[in-house]
């Protein structure tokens, strides 16, 4: 920020500062808190942009706003709200209360009069430090195969459940080595998401996202304790976490052929029990897929990179998933049409399995993400060459069935150490990444909300809160490369998004917030006869076609960014799971490691 903006925002304070004196001295009448104030109810960094918004406001007149403490008593700030600005989803207007000229820590309220005060926040430095280390901590709440101590888990601690040490190979699954009905064991993992199925698609782009926050922030995440069994040795918590999960994924390759199965899975879901209340049922590893071979592959070869360093701890684990990597890769190229289709598998073999399909029609960016990551850890250019990086000028935002935009930041964050031919296409490797983050940074100061998530009602898919997640991601990776503030403003103001300055009000991080989802379907926060969810669960969240994907009772409209109930039977809405938990783990804390780098209000650009 230069001086004269410093300045005149100095000036804007004391301004603000004689005004609230003013209406210190004349109290407007009390009025009690309001559901139409929106924010983020967690806080804000004291030199980040600050910005309530006041939903369904018809506009007109000039209106006032407060930032006051939560008794209403001291006057901090007082601004006038924006102009009334119009949802392009809902048509309905919404003003902006923007008081990021406040910078004095504390716990505050935003107050309208005559219409009433937001639920409190703070503002304080490391302000989304909880919430950061919540959502790590939510993996742990996921750890299949284990018991959770009450020291480490608090009210949610449980018995282990789902042992996975005799689980079945599906007739899908048969080989020579392993004909169907073998005995393998196949134990840890995380549970994918609220029921306790074990997926190596979702693991992969689950544990991509972690090892990236570790490869980009690695100092940063030496600092997170979130209080596990393991906090104590020489690993950072964030790598003892993703060990839990990447311990299972190396049992899920067939030794024999370097194949990888699709999923461990039950036949059908498990009811809505405790995991180790539910009816004991069999496990199997069903069909071996090409997403699944690549998706591994890709993590092995990344967790090679990132468990090099603990070499001491943990010999040999680094080469073992460089092997790993290296087969399953071999595996692919051998079975490259091996797709996964429930539908054609249960056709074929008993019994019939209905569980999660993560089946995608389209591996080619499976490939991609597989290439570039073996290339970066082996450095050798067969593997660059062996894929068109660059099929289109297309840089999607990186989700379960659409992993190509990993590769283009895992080859951005190590540019240094690329070979000659990698370093060649660099520079469009770049603009693929700030294209795509220019997409989401346009126009956010036009928007309803100020946020980038939401500017197209496509944003509210099933897990539509990993959209925003992942969004903040791509800008904070484009911040990354061009050190432009404006990037990483807009990521924060999808935190604030996630965290409720949005259209239905939630905080959608369990645990956090004052407002927040209450009942997940997730299986243990239904079971356990504990009020409060688990905590540091991100829900799906809005999906416009929610109510037709999993046809709970109340759900009352069909605006796209409302559609959100926060009940348990509404799956296609208010789900859990590890690939929404894990951009929300990186976004968290990577806004914590930057913060002394975001400055400004939305408008400023
Ligand atoms: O609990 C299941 C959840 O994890 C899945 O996302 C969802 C969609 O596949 O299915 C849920 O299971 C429901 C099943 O599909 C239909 N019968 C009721 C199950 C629990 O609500
Ligand atoms: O996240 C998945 C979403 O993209 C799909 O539309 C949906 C229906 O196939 O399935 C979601 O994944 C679920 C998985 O199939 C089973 N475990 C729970 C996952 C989250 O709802």
């Amino acid at each position: 920020m230069n001086q004269s903006v410093t300045f005149l925002r100095n000036q804007l304070l004391i301004g603000c500062l004689f005004v609230a004196q003013q209406i210190n001295a004349q109290p407007t009448a009390a009025t009690g808190s309001s559901d139409r104030v929106r924010l983020n109810q967690i806080g804000f960094y004291p030199n980040a942009a600050k910005v309530a918004i006041i939903v369904d406001e018809q506009g007109g007149s000039a209106q006032p706003f407060q930032v006051t403490t939560p008794d209403g008593k001291k006057v901090l700030f007082a601004g006038m709200l924006s102009e009334p600005r119009k949802n392009a989803i809902s048509g309905k207007m919404a003003r902006t209360a923007d008081f990021s000229a406040l910078r004095t820590t504390g716990t505050y309220v935003v107050n309208v009069p005559g219409l009433g005060h937001s639920y409190p926040f703070t503002i304080k430095p490391s302000v989304h430090h909880d919430v950061a280390v919540g959502a790590l901590k939510g993996f742990y709440y996921q750890r299949a195969s284990t018991e959770l101590p009450e020291n480490y888990a608090g009210q949610w601690h449980r018995p282990a459940g789902h042992p996975d040490n005799r689980v079945l190979i599906h007739p899908s699954a048969a080989s020579a080595s392993r004909p169907a009905g073998t005995v393998i064991s196949s134990p840890w993992g995380w549970y994918d998401a609220g029921d306790y199925n074990k997926y190596i698609v979702n693991s992969g782009i689950s544990m991509g996202t972690l090892l990236s926050l570790y490869e980009d922030f690695p100092d940063y995440c030496k600092t997170l304790t979130t209080n596990i069994p393991e906090s104590k040795n020489k690993l950072p918590d964030l790598l003892d976490e993703s060990l839990w999960n990447l311990r299972w994924m190396m049992t899920m390759q067939d030794p024999a052929d370097g194949g990888v199965y699709h999923k461990l899975t039950n036949a059908k879901f498990d009811g809505m029990e405790m995991p180790d209340k539910v009816k004991p049922t069999e496990r199997y590893v069903v069909q071996k897929s090409v997403t699944a071979a690549l998706d591994f592959a890709a993590v092995m070869a990344q967790s090679a990179r990132v468990f090099k360093a603990y070499n001491r701890e943990l010999p040999g684990l680094a080469d073992s998933c460089k092997a790993a990597a290296v087969n399953a890769w071999k595996w692919a190229k051998q079975n490259p049409n091996a797709l996964y289709n429930q539908d054609a598998m249960n056709k074929e073999f008993e019994p019939d399995v209905v569980t999660g399909t993560y089946g995608d029609r389209d591996a080619s960016d499976e490939w991609i993400w597989a290439a570039a990551e073996l290339y970066l850890t082996t450095k050798d250019d067969t593997y660059y060459t062996a894929v068109n990086l660059f099929p289109d000028d297309k840089t999607p935002l990186p989700s379960w069935p659409q992993v190509r935009t990993l590769a283009y930041y895992s080859l951005a964050r190590l540019s240094d150490q690329l070979t000659p031919r990698g370093k060649q296409d660099m520079p469009k490797l770049k603009s693929h990444i700030t294209q795509l983050a220019d997409q989401f940074r346009q126009d956010v100061d036009k928007q309803a909300f100020q946020t980038p998530m939401g500017k197209t009602a496509s944003d509210y898919i099933w897990g539509s809160s990993a959209v925003a997640a992942n969004q903040g991601i791509a800008l904070i990776q484009a911040y990354r490369l061009t050190n432009d503030e404006t990037y990483l403003n807009a990521a924060l103001a999808n935190m604030d998004y996630l965290l409720g300055r949005n259209a239905v009000g939630y905080s959608f991080v369990t645990g956090f917030g004052s407002k927040t989802t209450m009942h997940p379907h997730h299986r243990p926060s239904v079971a356990d006869g504990i009020e409060a969810p688990v905590p540091g669960l991100l829900s799906g969240g809005t999906n416009a076609n929610a109510a037709r994907q999993d046809k709970c009772a109340g759900y009352t409209t069909t605006i796209a960014d409302e559609v959100y109930l926060d009940n348990d039977c509404s799956y296609a809405s208010n789900e859990i799971a590890i690939n929404w938990n894990a951009p929300l783990v990186y976004l968290a804390n990577a806004l914590e490691a930057l913060q002394s780098k975001v400055g400004g209000s939305t408008a400023k650009k």
